[in-house]
Order: structure tokens, then C-alpha cells, then sequence
């Protein structure tokens, strides 16, 4: 066994895997989290007895210390806290990382607010995330830092004298030179993500504006560009920069879309839509998700194919997130609008055109839906990767599904040649997409999906997970 596989992993993200609520008797609870970075991660921290860090999402009332109790027992792995207090979750996370870092790394300048409270706020909470990750840091361990809230925390360790491998991996896209410019704590923000030994990007496109950003900004610094990754060095000092496109479970997803209760529900949710052709989209309420524009472009497909209507229904699951947020209140109120009106226009009794969900649906019954699809209509503006659409592919078990993909979606790298990809904002090219869909024949659809699984299958989260590892 190598050192490294030797070391204990530590990783840091701005919330921890579990959720802190009461139950129907009003009783503190603790569950343990299901999201995709904890299935990548979970097997790695367990294996190596390791350890997460960070905001256990609730208040200072709830009663954590005896919550956590036996749950490295449990799990193979413990935790450590960063509370917050509501103001700097106020200013930190829904401010600076949600009102600023992630519309402009989306592209989005004019969603972007540069308020310098907000900014303060975020440089205090890495701070103290490093300061909590440097008083359980042992000398052998590895410390990985998960995301764009957390972009600072490597210089804080620094100054703290910690001398373990520091790595951050970015889940959202690194935009091009022109976008981050704008950012008025540019220097800051890019001296952050340089105090780690290795940096990670979905894509070769994020990698490669990072490496470009780095060339106008610190002309000192050399670039040394390889396929795998880039080394960057100054005075000294050198960053390792790779790209390492996240991915999902495949065998996990594969199993349980084969399950009876799945086939089942995949069956009972075709025979409600009448044996029409299912468009499904699912995405978190987010503007960067081009839910807005996917409705709009089959509308468009309505319009331009009226020998589909009453043939094809489009399912667009959303899930409620950051509702905090005036931006993503007056997003909900856009699409419930939209929605309405299109289905007021076409819809005729016994075909309802779009059926709109805003809620989370249990996993067995969004695997139901995926598996039940013919198409998938992945098109956000913008995406770090796209998980729905790999777990979209691995869920298609019966290899007849069409991934219709935005060419913004990080996902598009790796899967772009099998899916049909399309602009979001051209909303003709959209709808006519769909239609080709719609009319694909079997064999094509086929083979499409045969390859769209065969590259989720190879390329899945557990190498994920290794490849960035033996890259530090
Ligand atoms: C960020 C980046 C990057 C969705 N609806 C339901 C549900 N989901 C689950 C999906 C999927 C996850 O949520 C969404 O993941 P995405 O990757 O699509 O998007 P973000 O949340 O924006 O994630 C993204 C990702 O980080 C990882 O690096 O790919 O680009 O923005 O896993 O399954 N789960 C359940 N019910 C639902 O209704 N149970």
C-alpha cells in the first residue's frame, strides 16, 4: 500500500452529509445525508477513517454533541462542526457564494450582486473553517476542500503553518478571463484557490480558463501543460491544476432502476400518461438550470408539430432550493405563470402538456422516472457537470431513452457525442431537437444509449475519486 492510501483523508465542505431536524413529536433528529458527493465520498473517508467538516446546517439549539454520538460507529468515518451563526449564513453563503461566486462563474453577470459585506462575511467563515480544520488535523492527513464557498480556506492553513496536502475541487464551471475579471476580490479569490497544492475542475474548458486567468493575472508565473494536469509555478511554490469530471454511482443506479418497485412505478407512471411520449426534465429551482427557456422551446414544439399533440407530455420535476433567495421566489413564480398559460392554450381534455412538480421526489420514484422517459431534456445555461444526466443514462436500463443535452452542461465533454446536443438559448433548435427525439428510430436510440451507459459506467465516481487522489 502506497503513503498516500496510508493517509487519512479529510474533507471540507460547506455542509456536513447529515440533516439536523425535529421529527412529528417534535424530537431531535439526525439523518445521515444521500446526496452525490456522499457516495463519492463516503467509501473514501470510511476506508481511510476519515473525517468531514463543516456546517451542520442548523441552529446553535439543537442539541449536536449528543446527536453525533455513535456516528463514526455507524458510518466509518466522524465529523466535525462549523457552526454559523444565521447572520453570517445571511452573508457568507446565500451573499457572497450564491449572489456572486455562482452567478458569475455561470456566466451570469446580471444576476451578480459585488456587496462588500458580503465579502467580509465569506473571508471570516473560511477562516474559521480553516482554524476548525487545523485543530483536528493530524500530521499524515490529507485535507480536500469541496467548492466555491470555500475557495479562501487554503491561505488561512497556510499562515496556521499547516504543512498536509491541501487539494479543492470545484464542482461549479471556472469562467473565462473576460467574466472573472469583473470580480472586485479577484486577486483574492485566485491567490485562495493558488495556496492549494492541486486544484480541480470539471472540464478541460474550466481547467483551461483557470490556467488563462493565471497567465494575465500573475505573468510571472510559468505554466507547465500536461494532458492530465498543468503545473504552475512561482518563486518556488507550485500548483497542481487537473480536470477530473465528477460522476455517479453507475452500478448503484443500475441495480436499483432494475428493482421490481422501480419497474413497477416506471410502468404506473406511463400508464397515467396514456402511453404518450415523456419528456422528462428535473433540475433544483436554479436560473442557471434553463428551466424557463426549456419551457418556452416546447412550447415552440407545439407550435411548430401540432401532429404531436396529445402524443407527448413533458414531466419537469423541480426541487425547491435556496428559497431564501428573492432571485429564486420570483423563478418559482415565472415557471408556475408559464406552465399555466401554456397548458391553458393547448391542453384539451384527457392531455395535460406539461405536468410541473415543485417538490422532491422520493429516490425509487425518480428513478421511475427516468427509467420511464424516452427523453431526458438536460439544458441548463451553464452546469459544472450535470449529475441528472448520468443518472439519467445508468437509469435507462432498458436502453431506450434519448439524452437531449445542453452543449454548457459540463457532461456534454464526456457524453456529447451520443446525446443530441442543443443551445438553450436557441429555442427553435430546442424544439426541433425534441422532435427528432420524438421520431428516432429504436435501433439509433439504441445505440445511443448503449454508448451514453457504456461511458457513465467506465467513467464513474469511485474513479473519479482515485484519479484526483493519486494526482496529489
Ligand atoms: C452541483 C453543480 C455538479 C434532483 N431531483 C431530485 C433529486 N435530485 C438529485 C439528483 C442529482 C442532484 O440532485 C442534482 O445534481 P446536479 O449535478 O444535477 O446539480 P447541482 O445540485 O447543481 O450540483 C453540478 C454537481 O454539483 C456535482 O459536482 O454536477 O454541475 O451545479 O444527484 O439525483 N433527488 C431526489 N429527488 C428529486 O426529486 N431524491
Amino acid at each position: 500500500m502506497s503513503e498516500k492510501q496510508q493517509r487519512r483523508l479529510i474533507a471540507v465542505s460547506n455542509r456536513l452529509p447529515i440533516a439536523v431536524d425535529r421529527d412529528d413529536q417534535g424530537q431531535w433528529q439526525l439523518t445521515a445525508g444521500a446526496g452525490g458527493l456522499v457516495t463519492a465520498l463516503a467509501p473514501v473517508l470510511k476506508h481511510h477513517q476519515g473525517m468531514w467538516i463543516g456546517w451542520p446546517g442548523c441552529g446553535e439549539e439543537a442539541p449536536l454533541d449528543s446527536l453525533l454520538e455513535g456516528f463514526a460507529d455507524k458510518q466509518g468515518y466522524s465529523l466535525a462542526t462549523v457552526p454559523l451563526s444565521q447572520e453570517e449564513v445571511r452573508e457568507y453563503y446565500e451573499g457572497f457564494s450564491n449572489m456572486t461566486l455562482w452567478p458569475l462563474f455561470h456566466d451570469l453577470l446580471g444576476h451578480c450582486q459585488f456587496n462588500p459585506d458580503h465579502w467580509r462575511t465569506y473571508v471570516e467563515v473560511n477562516r474559521r473553517f480553516a482554524d476548525v480544520t487545523a485543530g483536528t488535523v493530524g500530521d499524515n492527513d490529507l485535507i480536500w476542500v469541496q467548492d466555491y464557498q470555500l475557495t479562501l480556506m487554503g491561505v488561512r492553513l497556510r499562515e496556521l503553518k499547516v504543512k498536509n496536502p491541501l487539494a479543492f475541487f470545484l464542482h461549479i464551471p471556472f469562467p473565462a478571463p473576460d467574466m472573472f475579471r469583473r470580480l472586485p476580490w479577484k486577486n483574492e479569490i485566485m491567490q485562495g484557490l493558488l495556496s492549494y497544492d492541486l486544484v480541480g475542475f470539471q472540464t478541460l474548458r474550466d481547467r483551461r480558463n483557470f490556467v488563462q486567468c493565471v497567465r494575465e493575472m500573475i505573468p510571472n508565473m510559468k505554466a507547465d501543460i500536461r494532458r492530465r494536469t498543468s503545473t504552475l509555478h512561482e518563486d518556488g511554490r507550485s500548483v497542481k491544476v487537473g480536470h477530473f469530471p465528477i460522476s455517479i454511482d453507475f452500478n448503484e443506479f443500475n441495480r436499483q432502476a432494475r428493482s421490481k418497485e422501480v419497474a413497477d412505478a416506471a410502468w404506473y407512471l406511463h400508464e397515467k400518461l396514456s402511453r404518450r411520449q415523456l419528456v422528462l426534465g428535473v433540475d433544483r429551482l436554479d436560473y442557471t438550470k434553463g428551466i424557463p427557456e426549456r419551457i418556452l422551446a416546447f412550447e415552440r414544439l407545439l407550435e411548430k408539430y401540432p401532429e404531436l399533440h396529445r402524443n407527448i407530455t413533458l414531466l419537469q420535476v423541480v426541487v425547491p432550493s435556496r428559497t431564501q433567495v428573492p432571485e429564486y421566489q420570483k423563478l418559482k413564480e415565472e415557471l408556475d405563470q408559464l406552465a399555466g398559460r401554456i397548458n391553458a392554450q393547448y391542453g384539451e381534455p384527457g392531455w395535460v402538456p406539461i405536468h410541473y412538480i415543485f417538490r422532491s421526489l422520493p429516490r425509487e420514484q425518480l428513478l421511475a422516472h427516468y427509467r420511464a422517459a424516452e427523453i431526458a431534456l438536460i439544458t441548463p445555461l451553464r452546469d459544472g457537470m450535470n449529475l441528472v444526466a448520468k443518472e439519467y443514462c445508468a437509469a435507462s436500463v432498458d436502453g431506450n431513452g434519448v439524452l437531449i443535452l445542453s452543449e454548457f452542461a459540463g457532461a456534454a465533454e464526456q457524453l456529447g457525442r451520443a446525446a443530441l446536443l442543443v443551445n438553450p438559448y436557441d429555442i427553435d433548435g430546442t424544439a426541433d431537437a425534441i422532435h427528432r427525439a420524438y421520431h428516432m428510430g429504436a435501433e439509433e436510440r439504441r445505440d445511443r444509449m448503449r454508448r451514453l451507459r457504456a461511458s457513465v459506467q467506465r467513467n464513474n465516481v469511485h474513479r473519479w475519486v482515485r484519479h484526483f487522489i493519486d494526482s496529489l
